[in-house]
């Protein structure tokens, strides 16, 4: 078979992609090695920036997000048992953040893409792309036990951390960057209201915690773990003791508990490869690049990474100019790397680290002394959690 672009993930980067090739009249196929319910049954990211929302919209998929998101104006910083409002709003001027679940966004565009009846295949096995080299790059798969081949003008790598697309570029040709952080989240998803109507993160003596949530019913909370722990060691009660154990008393008594409806771990790491382009064959979303969760920033940046693209594949199919093919890495990788160092950032602040030195520490009070005393550094980081432009 043959299309335009041959898109590998079936993930919010892939998807996204998809949506606005096909509205752009630019035909697409999307291969992914899981299941629709797999994919659905991921629990991730939860805070978008206005420009994702706004993207989605363009791809004409933001309606339910219209409708069923939480705006939020603000959150809550808590150093210890002293909290601290950033306010959004105020101090950007007007910009805010939308809480919604990257499983309903994902699910929006799943709906729009079956809609449209366009062409996708789950459950590929062994999808592998070649010759992007050259003129005439070509995707491989097995469907069923079937090989099948798709002959396209460009290939899309989509496909995440794990994916297939990073390793078939030849060595040499990449570079990748990368700082592993001594810790890892354990996240908590209940059918419990929310503690707080906004976000709170806190850096405590017993690590790290974060109060978020998917709806007025939904909570979403977690605690920052060593990397050796199990998550079957862990029961909801035991998670919504340690929680509450690094909250201000206050908040503590007013987190209602419920069962879980998934817990996991997740590691937290920074990592970036470059470049994004090699001949016929674009990466975007976490397939080239990580964050940690600390400043929300993963989704949003596969996000802008597949505006940066589309704007290139749009350019080139209907202004006859690659103009944008050419420059996407370099536009891209800017981006990147600005939500890169912010999200370290926020994770150096908020995060205990097993081996702080008291000197660590005094730095850490120092940032919050800055972040509750000075408007310029809210400001900063509130300029950032809103997403830079794009
Ligand atoms: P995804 O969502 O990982 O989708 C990639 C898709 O590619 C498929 N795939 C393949 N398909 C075909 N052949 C292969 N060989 C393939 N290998 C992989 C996969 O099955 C998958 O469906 O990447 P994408 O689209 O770039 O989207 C990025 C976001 O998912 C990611 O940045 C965020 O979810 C990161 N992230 C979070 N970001 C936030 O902003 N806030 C969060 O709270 C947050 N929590 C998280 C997260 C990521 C997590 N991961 C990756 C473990 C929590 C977790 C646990
Ligand atoms: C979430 O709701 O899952 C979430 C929110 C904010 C973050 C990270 C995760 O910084």
């Amino acid at each position: 078979m043959r299309t335009q672009v041959a898109i590998i993930g079936s993930g919010p980067a892939g998807l996204l992609l998809g949506q606005l090739l096909y509205k752009a009249g630019i035909d697409n196929i999307v291969l992914d090695r899981v299941s629709k319910d797999h994919i659905l049954g991921r629990i991730r990211a939860g805070v978008l920036e206005e420009g994702t929302a706004w993207l989605l919209d363009k791809a004409g998929v933001g309606e339910r997000l219209q409708r069923e998101n939480l705006p939020h104006d603000g959150f809550d910083l808590v150093f210890d048992d002293e909290v601290h409002r950033i306010d959004l709003y105020n101090l950007t001027g007007g910009k805010r953040v939308h809480v919604y679940g990257q499983t309903e966004l994902t699910q929006d565009l799943m709906e729009a893409r079956e809609a449209e009846s366009l062409k996708t295949f789950y459950e590929a096995d062994n999808v592998r792309p070649h010759d992007f080299d050259g003129t005439s790059p070509y995707v491989t798969f097995e469907k069923d036990g079937v090989s099948q081949r798709i002959d396209c003008d460009f290939i899309a790598g989509c496909d995440g951390f794990h994916g297939v697309s990073r390793k078939v570029v030849p060595e040499g040709a990449m570079q990748t960057f990368e700082k592993v952080y001594p810790f890892g989240w354990l996240g908590l998803l209940a059918d419990v209201p929310p503690v707080h109507e906004e976000l709170i993160y806190a850096n405590h003596s017993r690590g790290f915690a974060l109060c978020s949530m998917r709806s007025l019913t939904r909570s979403r909370y977690y605690v920052q773990c060593p990397l050796t722990e199990k998550v079957e060691d862990w029961t909801a009660d035991r998670f919504w003791d340690e929680l509450r154990r690094r909250l201000p008393d206050k908040t503590a008594q007013q987190v209602t508990t419920g069962p879980a409806l998934e817990m996991s771990i997740a590691p937290l790491r920074s990592v970036v490869s470059e470049p994004l382009r090699f001949g016929r064959l674009f990466l975007a979303g976490d397939a080239a690049h990580i964050v940690p969760p600390t400043g929300a920033k993963g989704l949003n940046l596969a996000a802008s990474d597949v505006h940066y693209l589309f704007e290139a594949l749009r350019e080139h199919y209907l202004d006859s100019s690659d103009a944008g093919l050419d420059t996407y890495s370099k536009k891209a990788l800017h981006r990147i790397w600005n939500a890169e160092r912010f999200s370290w950032w926020m994770t150096s602040v908020m995060h205990r680290f097993p081996d702080m030195s008291i000197f660590d520490r005094r730095i850490q009070q120092a940032e919050f002394y800055q972040l509750t005393h000075s408007k310029a550094a809210s400001t900063a980081l509130a300029e950032n959690y809103v997403g830079l432009p794009f």
